[in-house]
């Protein structure tokens, strides 16, 4: 029994999910993709030599009759008509984060879900996928460091391109931990405050880099990220939970070490890519059994709803510089 997948969106990540279902992953086999930029579409068929049909529109790939469930890799923005769509056609769809760039659309998305009666959508939050992170989740719920009181945490890329702006740093970025960490301490975010330090040189006009992003949980956690996008050394994702007895850190990825030079040394990875590839192979091979199987139990369109509410206080107080209020509806049991 084979799902068959058809992809929206085939940059960067679209890509790489097509080559782990092509070559790593079992199950499953592309049989359709779609791009804006068509030759996006047909340089990812021809590169992992898949036997796909290239559609023009992302609503023809959803409408086709062979394609059984739907990728949506497009830019944050595009996600909610497609995942409507999916929806619409009562195909299960597999949604990049974040779920939607804003709140009423991820609400549109929350409730046509309902109306289907069964949970069709899982956002592509990988971090609960990842061993560093689900050892943290662990010690914390063991209680081995006390009762958890603050976390520190930083979100650095390399570099980003110039159509990357100063909302994205949350939409785009903090949106991990937005998701992350409320899944590693089990509690819900209050309020939100961003901080702008000094700005590095290496940022553009629409970019302010780095931000500081405050959060305060119900029960009184308080957590600093700092999200810096133009680090220049790597790609490093850090993660620090400060306990009343301890602290436990998110683990960093294995590598050797070298003496060489005089130096004693390690290498820092550079591609986000590679930092998560174990997560997003057992997310996506996670995506691939749940559908064959006929009952979807990864990251929700409510676990997408949550983070883009706390996002958008985020991107309030970047505007505000205040510390903006998060207020979130009781969970529904349907998403329990
Ligand atoms: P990208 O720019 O490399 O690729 C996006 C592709 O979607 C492009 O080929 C573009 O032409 C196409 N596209 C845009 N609008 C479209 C539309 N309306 N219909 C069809 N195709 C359309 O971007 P990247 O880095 O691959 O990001 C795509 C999505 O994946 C974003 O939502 C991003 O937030 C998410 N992402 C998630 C990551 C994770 O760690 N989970 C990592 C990187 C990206
Ligand atoms: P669990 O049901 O024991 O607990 C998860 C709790 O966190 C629940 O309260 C749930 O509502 C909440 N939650 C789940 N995903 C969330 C998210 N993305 N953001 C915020 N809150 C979230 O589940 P678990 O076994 O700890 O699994 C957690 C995640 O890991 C799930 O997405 C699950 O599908 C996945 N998973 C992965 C593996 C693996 O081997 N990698 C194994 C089991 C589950
Ligand atoms: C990108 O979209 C991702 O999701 C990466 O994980 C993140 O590190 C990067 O900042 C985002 O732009």
């Amino acid at each position: 029994n084979v799902l068959r997948i058809g992809v929206i969106g085939t940059g960067a990540i679209g890509s790489d999910h097509i080559r782990r279902c092509t070559q790593t992953l079992s199950g499953a086999q592309i049989v359709a993709v779609g791009d804006v930029n068509s030759d996006n579409a047909r340089k990812a068929v021809s590169s992992y030599n898949i036997n796909a049909k290239v559609y023009d529109s992302g609503h023809d790939l959803i409408k086709a009759e062979d394609v059984d469930v739907v990728m949506v890799t497009s830019w944050g923005q595009t996600h909610a008509e497609y995942v409507l769509s999916a929806i619409k056609a009562g195909k299960y769809v597999f949604c990049e984060k974040p779920l939607a760039t804003t709140i009423k659309d991820c609400q549109e998305i929350i409730e046509a879900e309902q109306a289907c009666g069964k949970r069709l959508v899982q956002v592509g939050f990988m971090r609960p996928y990842d061993k560093g992170y689900r050892e943290l989740r662990n010690a914390i719920a063991n209680g081995d460091i006390g009762m958890p009181l603050m976390v520190h945490a930083a979100h650095r890329n390399q570099s980003v391109g110039e159509n990357y702006v100063t909302n994205m740093a949350i939409v785009d970025t903090l949106i991990h931990e937005l998701d992350v960490l409320r899944w590693l301490l089990e509690d819900d975010y209050v309020s939100a405050q961003v901080i702008f330090p000094r700005s590095t040189r290496h940022t553009h006009a629409k970019l302010r880099d780095p931000q500081i992003i405050l959060l305060e949980t119900k029960s009184g956690i308080r957590i600093d990220v700092e999200v810096f996008v133009n680090c220049q050394y790597g790609y490093d994702i850090q993660c620090a939970v400060v306990g009343e007895k301890g602290i436990v850190s998110l683990p960093e990825p294995a590598s050797v070490t070298m003496r060489s030079d005089a130096k004693l040394s390690k290498s820092i990875l550079t591609d986000w890519k590679e930092r998560f590839i174990d997560a997003y192979d057992i997310e996506v091979q996670d995506f691939i059994d749940s559908c064959l199987a006929g009952k979807l139990t990864g990251p929700s369109s409510w676990n997408g709803y949550v983070a883009t509410v706390a996002a958008e206080a985020c991107v309030k107080s970047q505007e505000t510089g205040k510390v903006e209020p998060i207020s979130l509806p009781n969970c529904p049991s349907f998403y329990k």
